[in-house]
This record gives C-alpha cells, structure tokens and sequence, in this order.
C-alpha cells in the first residue's frame, strides 16, 4: 500500500518538489506542503482552482459509508453542492453546519436550523439530519462542546456499521471538523481552499472515517481571487455589521469587488456581513459610474478582479419580502429592507449572486 501525508491524504513521494505528496525523507509522515501550511501558511503548490469534484463524487457515491456534508453557514448559497442526490443517491447524508460563530451570537440556533430547511426545500435537497456545530476552532476539545456530542449522535443513530465520509466545498471545514471529532490535530488545515488533496481514511475503533478534499465552486469569490488576498477576505471570528440608513438613491462599494445600486430608494436599511479587511464605501447613484471609472483598483476600490467596471456583469431584483439578502458567493452579505423599488448588483462575471429571503 502507498504511503500517504497525514495532513491532506496525498501519496508521499521523494523525487519532484513541485508535485503534491513531496516529502524531503523516505520516513516522512508529513509531504513537505502540509508542513509549510501548518507552520509559515505557505500553499507552495496552491490547489485553489480546483480538484476534479465530479470524481469524488463518484468515488463517494461507489463507498458504503454515512455521508457528513460539511456547510459553510455563512457562504451557505456557495456551499451548495448542485445536483447532491443526483450524484449521491440513496446515500443517507447528514448536513453539518460549520463557522457558525461567524454570524451574530443573536441569532439562535433555532432560528438557523429553519433558514437551512427552508433553503434546502426551495434547492430539492434532501438530508436524513441537520447538526449546527460551533467554535470548532477555539473550544473543539473541551469535553462539554455540545456541537460535538451532537454529531457523534448522530453518526451512532445513522452510521448503521457502515464507514464515514467527510464532503463539501473547498475551505468548508471539514478537516477543522475531524480534528474536533477526534480529538487529533492530524488533518492539515488552512484558510487556502484546496489544502486537501486526496481521500485520508482514518481508523476509529471498528470502522473508518474519511476526509477527502473539498469540491471546487467555480461561481466563488474564493476560487478566483489572488491567494495572498484572502485573509483580508475570509472572516476568521464574529463579524461586526456595518449598517447603514439609506434616503435617496445610493451605491455601495465594496472594495472595488462588488457594487450595489439601489434606485429609487426612498428609506432604507443595508446591513453589511462581510470581512472587517473589506472596507464598504457609500456615495450618491448619481456618481458612482464617475467614481468607478477614476478610481477601480485604487484606494476606496483597491481589490478587484477586473480593470474596468463595464466589464462585469449586471444582475438586478426587487424586494423578496421584508428583508433580504444579497449574496454574494464566496464572500458575505448585504442584507436589505425598507422601501427600494430596484436593486443592481455589479460583480466580477465569474462570480455568482444569489438573492434570498434574510437568514438574520
Ligand atoms: N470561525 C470558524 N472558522 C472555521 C470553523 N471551521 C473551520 N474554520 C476555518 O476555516 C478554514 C478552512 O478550514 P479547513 O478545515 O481547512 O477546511 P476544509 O473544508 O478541510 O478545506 P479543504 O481541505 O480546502 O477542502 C480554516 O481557516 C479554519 O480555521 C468554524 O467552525 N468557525
Ligand atoms: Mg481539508
């Protein structure tokens, strides 16, 4: 049997240093890209753009195992893995929610346990349970983590002597999760989606658990941007809103990344969930277009992905109830209310955008 790294699953080999599973000695428990991660959050080779997600799915899809879905709850609409029973069918998945300590303490639970059967419901997605986890980064070992003993629950009601399968997309946490779930810090683990290259069993008492590396959402803010810019725009604890009062027409910038018109705007609210590294911007409608085409890619509008604003693409909706959001994949939130007769999103054209009904 192959020797593989302990952190990501890739089969170690000794010779190219600039192929995965690099390992400077024969005894190595560790490649060479793992230890760079862990100790000087280094990719060396970065795996950002992709794994071919439709052979893990078929390689999940052939196990006889529980499926675990790993979720990112606050890039939930990014986190959806299109056409999930179509691939797994008549898997038995459990849906497990992850960061969720990244949205206000204020929201229960409860309240984020209706958000994602509703939004399953309205996706045609089915799951056998839901586990909202939290604090997997600063309390997973404490013996009382009640998220924890929640999943374990879980896996003894499904698990039916059947191996684990850990999925989800690129940078879900997943690997955050084992660690936690087994008290080990083997799993390598980074804020750079693709540090995960390959299936990594792991034995517990009589059957086997399996990391496996995270599915690549092409539509994510994440898989396009420059790798070095992602701790500005990846939220690493609770995010602090910046709300604003809206009276008139106005445009939101963010960074230089996204744009949102809102026209005929009479009074309105914009509250802003994004990274604190990503600074909004406001000014009047009338001239954004000016301020767009003078300053994108400098000071206010400094990150972005394009060199010209004409270049992205334009999406457009109404009000979908009292409160709504504007997604933005891979990214963050706006979240809208009061009385805005047309909203205008301007983003890169890679990215995608979903607007939906609040989850705050
Ligand atoms: N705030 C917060 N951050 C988390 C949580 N779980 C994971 N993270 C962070 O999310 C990032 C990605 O975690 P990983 O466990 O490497 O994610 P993954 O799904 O294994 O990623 P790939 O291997 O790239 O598919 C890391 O920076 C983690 O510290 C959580 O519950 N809360
Ligand atoms: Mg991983």
């Amino acid at each position: 049997m192959s020797n593989r790294c302990k952190g990501c699953g890739a089969t170690l080999q000794y010779e190219d240093k600039k192929v995965v599973g690099y390992a400077p000695k024969e005894d190595a428990m560790y490649c060479q890209r793992c230890f760079r991660i862990t100790h000087y959050d280094d990719v060396m080779i970065s795996l950002q753009q992709g794994i071919d997600s439709d052979a893990i799915l078929s390689k999940v899809a052939d196990m006889d195992a529980l499926v675990l879905w790993v979720v990112d709850i606050f890039d939930f609409e990014a986190n959806i893995i299109k056409g999930m029973n179509r691939h797994l069918m008549n898997k038995d998945i459990v849906l497990v929610v992850t960061k969720r300590d990244l949205l206000p303490r204020t929201s229960g639970n409860e309240k984020i346990a209706q958000f994602v059967i509703s939004r399953l419901k309205e996706r045609g997605i089915t799951v056998c349970g839901i586990v909202i986890c939290a604090d997997l980064v600063k309390h997973a070992h404490s013996e009382t983590n009640y998220s924890m003993n929640e999943l374990k629950k879980a896996v003894r009601l499904y698990r039916d002597d059947r191996d684990v399968v850990v999925i989800g997309m690129a940078n879900a946490g997943k690997s955050t999760l084992l660690n936690a779930f087994l008290k080990r810090e083997q799993l390598t683990v980074s804020n750079h989606p693709g540090t995960t290259v390959d299936f990594n069993a792991m034995n517990v008492g009589d059957y086997k658990i399996y990391d496996t590396p995270g599915l690549t959402r092409y539509d994510s803010l994440l898989t396009h941007i420059d790798d070095k810019l992602l701790k500005q725009i990846i939220p690493m604890k609770e995010i602090n809103p910046v709300k604003f009062q809206l009276n008139k027409d106005q445009c939101l910038s963010l960074s230089g990344l996204v744009r949102v018109d809102l026209q005929n705007c009479k009074r309105a609210t914009c509250v802003c969930y994004f990274a604190p590294g990503l600074k909004i911007h406001r000014s009047k409608l009338e001239n954004a277009d000016k301020l767009w085409t003078d300053h994108l890619g400098q000071d206010l509008l400094a990150i972005t992905l394009d060199s010209d604003y004409k270049d992205m693409r334009v999406l457009q909706s109404k009000m979908i109830g009292q409160k709504m959001d504007i997604v933005i994949h891979g990214l963050g939130f706006f979240c809208v209310s009061g009385d805005i007769e047309n909203i205008r999103v301007l983003v890169n054209k890679e990215i995608d955008v979903t607007f939906r009904g609040a989850i705050i």
